[in-house]
């Protein structure tokens, strides 16, 4: 009979390091064989997150924050949301990593490494929104499968890289061209090698803008792996399905791109409004273009105490998609009378601005304030739910916080 096989001292060893205490019978574990408690990977430590994001999701894994966790003017790794369609890529070498522009509408099909692109293309640096469509959905109804995201699925990082334009020239754009669509190396949940879990995109327009970046770095580092190293497609302002991670390809397109995740009810609203739950046919579904007009206190944390007679100073961010907020209110009465915030301009467009305000209340007791942003066009944000659609895209209702005067 054959004898059986059990782990190595020093695996052992690792194991009880990573479980911190010590494994009683650990040399009879099986060779091979994981420890229950080392079998859930960590999102947490794997992502570098912080230990109040909210997991929604682990296959794939989705993470979203709270409002309070978004105060930083330029948002870190730590509390910038994760939204994957497919599983982590593994094994990158950014070294051998290259990025290829083709399809019907480049002059020449031509592959770039990342060595090249920082060599032959200036580089800029942006500070860019990124939301997810689905941001909002939860509160939704009839209620919209999919992640039930909250308030948490934005960002607005510091993105460092090439122009798009810049490359996509470089390969030559023939004149029929009307849209890009990516392609990223992310693996299908399925394994399925042939299937891409997302290769969505843009039209030349939003492709050809002076933000639209190939970044290689975010906030001054490489990117998070899981954020899409070493290299990733941002167009701030649309929503983020459209900044492909882990891009690898990018194809000039002569028709709208028609990869996983751009058509049916995939970041697809009804192009006129309809009633909640009502059945929408196909060519009656629009795909989302610049995100509409947001905003989100983050400070003070909803359910804050406050002492009675002090003044409270609020804080958030606040972003128009490809428009930029001018007006900033909040109301302490449900909405019935709105005070002015100060809003700043944005560092450059496509960011988000932030606004403050000192807030007064008139006696003791409970209170909400909500927060409304009104973009360039003199669209303000919805008091509560926008227009219902099937996939519950685009709830960009005001964001509200509950205090207690005391
Ligand atoms: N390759 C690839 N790119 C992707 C995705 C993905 O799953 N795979 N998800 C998209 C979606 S739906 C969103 S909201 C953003 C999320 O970006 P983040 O995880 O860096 O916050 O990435 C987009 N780019
Ligand atoms: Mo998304």
């Amino acid at each position: 009979m054959q004898r059986r096989k059990f782990i190595k001292r020093a695996t052992l060893a690792t194991f009880s390091g990573i479980i911190g205490s010590e494994i009683v019978y650990g040399l009879n574990i099986p060779q091979g064989y994981r420890p229950l408690a080392l079998q859930e990977p960590d999102p947490f430590k794997l992502f570098g997150k912080d230990a109040e994001m909210v997991v929604l999701n682990d296959k794939p894994w989705n993470m979203e924050a709270q409002a309070y966790l978004l105060d930083d003017r330029v948002t870190p790794n730590a509390k910038m949301f994760l939204r994957n369609n497919g599983l982590v890529p593994e094994n990158i070498d950014a070294q051998k990593w290259t990025l290829t522009i083709d399809g019907e509408s480049v002059v020449a099909k031509k592959s770039y490494t990342i060595q090249e692109l920082k060599a032959n293309f200036k580089v800029f640096t942006y500070q860019l929104t990124l939301e997810c469509g689905g941001n909002g959905r939860s509160e939704f109804d009839p209620p919209a499968k999919g992640n039930q995201w909250t308030i948490g699925a934005v960002s607005c990082a510091k993105w460092t890289g090439v122009r798009l334009r810049d490359v996509l020239e470089d390969a030559g754009i023939k004149d029929d061209a009307v849209y890009i669509g990516y392609h990223g190396a992310d693996i299908h949940l399925s394994r399925n090698p042939d299937k891409e879990s997302i290769s969505r995109g843009a039209p030349m327009a939003k492709a050809l803008q002076d933000e639209t970046l190939l970044a290689f770095q975010m906030n001054g580092k490489d990117i998070p792996l899981a954020h899409g190293y070493p290299l990733r497609l941002i167009a701030g302002g649309w929503p983020a399905s459209v900044s492909g991670k882990w891009v690898n390809r990018i194809s000039i397109r002569n028709k709208v791109h028609d990869g996983a995740k751009m058509g049916g009810t995939s970041y697809r609203v009804p192009c006129n409004t309809v009633a909640p739950g009502e059945k929408v046919a196909d060519e009656d579904m629009c795909i989302i273009e610049s995100m509409p007009v947001k905003s989100l206190i983050t400070y003070p944390k909803s359910g804050a105490m406050l002492p009675e007679g002090k003044k409270l100073n609020i804080r958030g961010h606040a972003w128009a998609g490809e428009l930029e907020v001018t007006q900033m209110e909040y109301s302490i009465d449900f909405g019935a009378t709105w005070q002015i915030c100060s809003i700043e301009k944005p560092v450059n467009r496509l960011a988000w601005q932030h606004f403050s305000a000192e807030v007064d209340f008139p006696k003791k007791g409970y209170y909400e304030i909500w927060a409304k942003a009104t973009d360039s066009q003199g669209v303000a944000q919805p008091m509560l739910l926008p227009g219902w659609n099937p996939k519950g895209y685009l709830n960009n209702a005001c964001h509200r916080i509950a205090v207690k005067v005391t």
